[in-house]
């Protein structure tokens, strides 16, 4: 039995790295005078970091013209971790980053079904402000038990700190509670605190090997491709019953290529 769904953001809400942070870390680069750009694949290669003010500390490990210092460059990756926070509030302002499809549906069925709802993610609290206050308006909080961000844990996902967190927000155990992820990462901290977790594919991590997801597939918005084929057919997207069905045969789990 499903009390709570447990939401990943980027990658899994909204599409929000190619063209929201990554846009924005280019607009950071720009406004500190540096002539550093994120192209799309390199930034994909830079995912596998997760957090942002990490993924530019390890970006400067392979440039000949960053501080050579590392408490200059903690304080450069400090000031242009700021900036990209800011450069992302404006484009989610301006309507650049949507929600996946299929999203906005389960998080309204879940309400309406009075199956409590979190969110668990490696990204700052400003960021996921910007984005849930745009889609949801501004008491966007109360859709949400429990809202754990990258803040508030020492260490990020693959680490599962994120997640045991929110299931001590929610006094839950972790099998009465079902995550959706799109990164191994993310899978493997979900796993790691013992959650079941269902992957939608995104863009960056379309082809990844996922280990020990209960069920996988393209996006919540469809009932094609999914491994596990759902079961619950009640409507043309992924529904809660659908989610229930995997989480009741739990003992599917197996690698997906
Ligand atoms: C994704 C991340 C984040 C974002 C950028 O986290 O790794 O670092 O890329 O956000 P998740 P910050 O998929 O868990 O939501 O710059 O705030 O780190
Ligand atoms: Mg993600």
């Amino acid at each position: 039995m499903i009390e709570a769904l447990l939401w990943d953001v980027d990658g899994t809400l909204a599409e929000s790295e190619r063209d929201g942070h990554r846009v924005a870390f280019n607009r950071a680069f720009e406004a500190l005078g540096l002539p550093w750009r994120w192209d799309v694949a390199h930034y994909g290669a830079l995912l596998r970091i997760t957090g942002g003010r990490e993924r530019l500390l390890a970006d400067m490990t392979s440039r000949a013209d960053a501080p050579q210092l590392a408490g200059e460059r903690e304080a450069l990756a400090r000031e242009l971790h700021r900036r990209k926070n800011g450069f992302y509030a404006d484009l989610v302002a301006a309507g650049a980053i949507a929600l996946r499809e299929g999203v906005a549906e389960l998080i309204d069925e879940a309400a309406a079904r009075g199956v409590r709802q979190g969110i668990a993610t490696t990204t700052s609290r400003v960021n996921v402000d910007a984005l849930l206050r745009h889609k949801f308006g501004p008491d966007w909080p109360r859709r949400f038990a429990v809202v754990v961000c990258g803040e508030d844990v020492s260490s990020k996902k693959p680490d599962p700190q994120v997640y045991r967190q929110a299931l001590r927000g929610l006094a839950l155990g972790p099998l009465q509670t079902l995550a959706i992820e799109d990164s191994p990462g993310g899978v493997a901290a979900a796993r790691g605190a013992e959650v079941p977790v269902v992957v939608t594919r995104s863009t960056y991590f379309a082809h990844d090997t996922v280990e020990g997801a209960i069920a996988i597939g393209p996006g919540l918005h469809t009932r094609e491709g999914w491994r596990p084929a759902p079961r619950a057919a009640t409507a043309s997207r992924i529904t809660l019953d659908d989610l229930a069905d995997w989480h009741a045969r739990m003992e599917l789990v197996s690698q997906f290529g």
